[in-house]
């Protein structure tokens, strides 16, 4: 609580010493200074979740708004916790990455009485009462599975594959992307004869539980028994790297591998021959963020949902494309 405090405290002493509200800086944002955002992010479990908050600390710096943000550590209670935190320090907005699609309605509820709009971003919540949020910002997820899908039934086009064996390394369970990033894939691939999904295991997007799983997929099935690895997130997808050399297992080329978000490692990976395939997934969602924050502020209505430009890196592209980047 004191740090919440302490939080405030600089945030708004930051709004006084950036001046007089309504004075446009040199980039032509507003810059409103008075204006809090409370943040609750969920975690720090991946590199797509660090390049996420660097960008929104980047954005409320951009835009000269004061950002409260607590982080949850994976706890969905801790959000919660942070989001009542912030209505009580009445915020102007709330932000918020919810870690799984349930148990928000009685926050939210609280929210919407205290008249404080709330932005999702990155993942969506599980609700019959659309009201509870103003906007969301994040992913097609939905789409990024169904890319992953299109990319394995090229491939097996391509080099004439009759049947592959795909095991698929999960995240979060009832986590937006997990959802979706399965449900995309499996709408693409599941009537194809040529695939048979053998195990579905949750990695929780960590790259230790990327390990773990990718070791009890092998013993499972041994080293000849899966074709395909589709991983919902590149922190698991390394992971799962690192025990299939080890075994002297040629990922890629051995095993297909499949993966999503698009950090630097993992193209690093596609470019070097160790991974086929990287659907791209930005964490640089800040920005549009706090363009909505803005517009909230000057009473502009708001479109429902806003998803960036995504697309996917793979071994039929030119590794030498200087677009071909990880974040
Ligand atoms: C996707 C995001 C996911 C990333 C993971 O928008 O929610 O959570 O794919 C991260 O790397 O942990």
């Amino acid at each position: 609580m004191k740090r919440l405090l302490l939080v405030l405290l600089l945030a708004v002493t930051a709004a006084v010493l950036a001046g007089c509200a309504g004075k446009p800086d040199s980039a032509g944002k507003e810059n409103t200074g008075a204006v809090v955002v409370g943040f609750s992010q969920l975690g720090a479990e991946s590199s797509w979740r660090i390049a996420n908050t660097a960008s929104m600390e980047q954005a409320a710096r951009d835009y000269g708004y004061g950002l409260m943000m607590e982080n949850a550590n994976q706890k969905q209670e801790k959000q919660i916790d942070a989001i009542r935190s912030f209505i009580a320090y009445q915020v102007d907005v709330i932000v918020f990455s919810p870690i799984v699609e349930t148990g928000w309605e009685n926050v939210l509820k609280e929210a919407k009485q205290a008249g404080i709009p709330v932005i999702l971003m990155d993942r969506m919540i599980e609700t019959d009462d659309e009201s509870l949020y103003t906007a969301y910002v994040g992913a097609d997820f939905y789409a990024e599975g169904r890319r992953a899908g299109e990319y394995l039934k090229r491939k097996a086009d391509e080099t004439g594959a009759e049947k592959l064996r795909i095991a698929e390394i999960s995240g979060t369970l009832d986590s937006t992307p997990m959802r979706d990033r399965q449900r995309g894939f499996m709408d693409v691939i599941g009537e194809d004869s040529r695939f048979e999904v053998i195990d579905s295991i949750c990695g929780d997007f960590l790259r230790s539980k990327g390990e773990e799983c990718m070791q009890t997929l092998l013993q499972k099935y041994g080293k000849d028994g899966i074709d395909v690895i589709y991983s919902h997130n590149d922190s698991m997808t390394l992971g799962a790297l690192d025990i299939l050399e080890k075994e002297g297992i040629k990922p890629a080329q051995d095993i297909l591998i499949i993966t999503v978000d698009g950090e630097k490692e993992a193209v690093e990976a596609l470019k070097n021959g160790r991974i086929n395939c990287v659907v791209q997934c930005t964490p640089n969602l800040g920005n549009s963020v706090m363009k909505l924050v803005k517009e909230l502020k000057e009473g502009k209505p708001l479109e429902k949902i806003y998803h960036p430009d995504e697309g996917m890196f793979t071994d039929f592209d030119d590794p030498k494309d200087p677009n071909m980047e990880g974040f």
